[in-house]
């Protein structure tokens, strides 16, 4: 597996596992009330986490959670731009932009962004042709349904099968594009159209993703399947997000996204004392 990935000129090493920063720009973001709408803020959130050891920033400014409403492309163009544009100056780290829209994609990559992260897998109109000319890498997630109907009773065969069997899909389709599958990162998309028992299935068989050798990234942070298990309000999630961060490294996982950063990456020293004796 390639152990270190060309972010538009910034390094993203693989070789020890690494956790990416969740930045919200949208105003309804769950879990954080929305205060870092404004560019300040954001700039500030961003420092701080790469001060805490975070080694992408992941900007998200189309709410593409389950049960969102759509944002329109200029909205969403300008939430993440002028945030991407500041954050080029003021962090070392590779930025991500995650979104589903391929005018977003090229417009954040020339702003200075380095890695595409596509909840959508590339599947809009244009999008692996898009994302194959900036030849930047893409993560590509799974999930069920459209934000608006992933949470209305997701079916599976083997939900650990059916998801491999997609992403594969979806690897085949990036190298028919263009895009080596060296540039490829493989996300199983916890929580998005999956039951609880789907979603505890995926991460007891993560290491069935780890063997397409490819980078594998885990979003679990703060999630409700974890508000299921817990009974507890997002805030109220960190000792559970770090249990699976933990189960998720022990078995070979490399990126972990994160509200948390600080508490992650303590996880993943932690878990990699363990897995290497020191
Ligand atoms: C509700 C449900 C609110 C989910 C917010 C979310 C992922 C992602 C998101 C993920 C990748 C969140 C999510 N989740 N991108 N974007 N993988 N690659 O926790 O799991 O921010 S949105």
């Amino acid at each position: 597996m390639i152990k270190q990935l060309d972010c538009n000129g910034r390094i993203l090493n693989l070789r020890t596992p690494q956790v990416m920063g969740i930045l919200n720009v949208t105003p309804d973001s769950f879990s954080d009330g929305g205060q870092y709408h404004f560019l300040d803020a954001a700039i500030r959130h961003a420092l701080q986490m790469q001060t805490e050891g975070a080694a992408i920033i992941d900007i998200g400014g189309e709410s593409t959670r389950p049960g969102a409403v759509p944002v329109s492309l200029n909205e969403e163009l300008d939430r993440v731009i002028p945030v991407i544009e500041k954050l080029k100056q003021a962090v070392h780290v590779p930025l991500s932009i995650d979104t589903i829209k391929p005018e977003v994609m090229r417009e954040a990559v020339a702003a200075g962004a380095g890695l595409i992260n596509d909840v959508n897998a590339l599947q809009a109109e244009g999008a692996l042709v898009t994302a194959a000319s900036l030849g930047v890498p893409v993560c590509l997630m799974h999930r069920q349904g459209t934000a608006q109907t992933m949470q209305t009773e997701p079916v599976y065969e083997d939900v650990t099968e059916d998801v491999l069997g997609f992403l594969r899909g979806r690897v085949a389709a990036c190298e028919h594009a263009g895009i080596a599958r060296e540039q490829v990162i493989l996300d199983p998309g916890f929580g998005f159209g999956k039951t609880l028992a789907h979603n505890m299935q995926l991460m007891r068989e993560l290491s069935a993703f780890l063997d397409e050798d490819l980078p594998v990234l885990v979003g679990v942070s703060r999630k409700s399947m974890l508000g299921a298990i817990l009974d507890a309000e997002p805030g109220q999630r960190l000792a559970g997000t770090i249990t699976l961060q933990a189960l998720a490294l022990m078995q070979g996982a490399h990126i972990l996204r994160s509200h948390d950063v600080k508490a992650a990456v303590d996880c993943v020293k932690t878990v990699m004392a363990v897995k290497t004796g020191m």
